[in-house]
């Protein structure tokens, strides 16, 4: 038996699981009307004048965007108000293999504007910031990255994270900072452009981007998910009649929709999900949308390759896992960074190797900042930026060996503690509270995500009953227990992507969530296994 006195066994009614869910949430819930005016974000306003006055003086306005979900949803929300206006905005999103991350040198040689604006990069575009100033471009950035030691020199910046901002929630996405920008144009060109329309894409962002679904996003979230359901918005209708559910959650959109969307820009160019987004009808909608599905499906492959390959290179014992691989697909570093860190319980990066120059992607677990730690080790990097839990670098070939010794040198000063994820687990269920009454009561505290997660529980040496594996690989699992000993009802759990093996002493202890199964217009409670011990 595995040592699972940690586990927080504490038995849990619907009453106390309600007390307990409540208590996450000091404040009372925020409106719409609680957001605070896009005129507290740092030069918004000036940025805003600026934009304005490009348009009512005809200049060229090009857009620059970012290929993760976060920079296609800041660019599609800019171009349907560009389209609404109507004015003509030339929207490019960078090409990951052709022109690297956020507006550069490269992308600017293609750039003939009067205006160059960027959506969900830029705070690290000092050399583009260069070029635009020689070549009497004006350069507004719009971003809500963490701004390094050296600010580009553009003519305006609106960034939550810059020192100097006061913006009263800084913990918002890309197009969160792109969306409150037009909020203020439109206010400047007297438009009657409605801005909730935005919100569905905004809300796609939100959850993609990873943001803490507290505050302002919380609501944002609940009220997009909502347009989402009513829009007429082809690319919304496509995302309902796909997910076919009555209600649709910031589950749905992270597991199903923001992959999907994403893999245009890991493994192709990012236009793709940007069409499928801005398409003006259902039918071009439903192309983009299956040509996604079909990237989907060809990232999930390539990762799964990488991962195998990348877990024989980990070292077991290092506090930050560092490995790189010739021909590695720089699209899928990132997921692979997160697959060696669920399974080495430490930070991961993953570098992919082309021509002697190494481009990766971090991922931190527990209280680690990998963005520090990478920071710390700078002088054997060229380039660098990103989050507490997530990161992208770009260094020689020949540096690896002597970074991942540093960097791991700097880790070791660490807390052990700092690497260890808290533990989550909500408490244990009784059998018969199981139902649809716990369902709606979940529903309440809905949309779960980052800084709200769905309540996990725990079952603790339950009898296993039986196993089914179900799929057409066969390749999850349906397993099913009695909780206690003699208990007449058993419990389905489903463990997804896992062949579980009917134990020696046919006793199981995991954790789980409880999720909302419709099938056949019939709902019933779900429990998805999360983690077996
Ligand atoms: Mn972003």
């Amino acid at each position: 038996m595995k040592n699972t006195t940690h586990l927080n066994t504490k038995i849990l009614t619907k009453n106390s699981l309600y007390a307990l869910l409540s208590s996450r949430f000091s404040q009372e819930e925020k409106k719409l009307s609680d957001i605070p005016s896009p005129a507290l974000l740092q030069d918004a306003s000036h940025a805003a004048k600026r934009i304005a006055h490009a348009i009512n003086n005809k200049e060229k306005i090009t857009l620059v965007g970012d290929y993760d979900v976060d920079g296609v949803s800041s660019t599609a929300i800019m171009v349907d108000f560009f389209r609404q206006i109507p004015y003509p905005l030339e929207a490019i999103i960078p090409n990951r293999f052709k022109d690297g991350y956020g507006v550069s040198p490269t992308v600017l040689e293609r750039v003939d504007a009067d205006l160059v604006i960027t959506v969900d990069n830029g705070i690290a575009a000092v050399a583009a910031s260069k070029i635009c100033k020689e070549r009497g471009i004006d350069f507004i950035i719009t971003d809500h990255h963490t701004p390094g030691d050296i600010l580009p020199h553009a003519t305006y910046i609106v960034d939550p994270k810059l020192s100097t901002c006061t913006y009263p929630f800084k913990e918002i996405c890309g197009a969160q900072v792109a969306w409150l920008l037009l909020g203020l144009v439109k206010k400047e060109l007297h438009l009657s452009i409605n801005m909730k329309q935005f919100l569905d894409i905004l809300a796609i962002a939100i959850i993609a981007d990873i943001m803490p679904l507290i505050d302002i996003n919380r609501t944002l979230v609940r009220e997009g998910l909502k347009v989402l359901m009513t829009s007429n918005r082809p690319s919304s209708i496509i995302i309902r009649d796909f997910l076919n559910k009555s209600v649709i959650t910031s589950e749905d959109i992270a597991f199903q929709i923001a992959p999907r969307i994403n893999s245009a820009g890991r493994l192709e160019d990012a236009s793709i999900a940007l069409d499928f987004y801005t398409a003006k009808d259902t039918h071009a909608a439903f192309k983009q949308f299956e040509l996604l599905g079909q990237l989907n499906n060809l990232r999930k492959e390539t990762e799964a390759e990488c991962t195998k390959e990348a877990l024989t290179c980990g070292d077991a014992n290092a506090d930050v896992i560092v490995v790189s691989g010739e021909g590695w697909h720089e699209g899928v570093v990132g997921i692979v960074a997160a697959r060696l860190v669920e399974h080495f319980g430490r930070p991961a990066i993953v570098l992919s190797i082309e021509n002697g120059f190494a481009k990766g992607s971090a991922r931190s677990i527990g209280e680690v900042s990998i963005y520090e730690l990478i920071k710390a080790n700078d002088s054997y990097l060229s380039k660098f930026g990103g989050h507490k839990m997530a990161a992208g670098l770009g260094l020689k070939e020949e540096n690896i060996d002597a970074f991942r010794e540093a960097i791991n040198k700097t880790a070791s000063k660490l807390d052990k503690e700092d690497f260890i994820p808290k533990e989550s687990i909500s408490g244990t269920l009784q059998t018969e509270d199981i139902d649809l009454e716990l369902l709606s009561l979940l529903e309440q505290f809905e949309p779960y995500g980052e800084a709200n997660l769905r309540p996990t529980f725990l079952v603790e040496n339950a009898e296993v009953v039986n196993i089914k594996l179900m799929g057409a690989d066969k390749s999850h699992s349906r397993i099913e227990i009695r909780q206690n000993p003699h208990e007449r009802k058993t419990l389905e759990l489903i463990a997804f992507r896992t062949v579980y093996t009917m134990p020696h002493d046919r006793k199981i202890t995991c954790s789980y969530t409880v999720a909302k199964n419709e099938f056949n217009n019939k709902v019933s409670a779900q429990l998805l296994v999360n983690k077996i011990y």
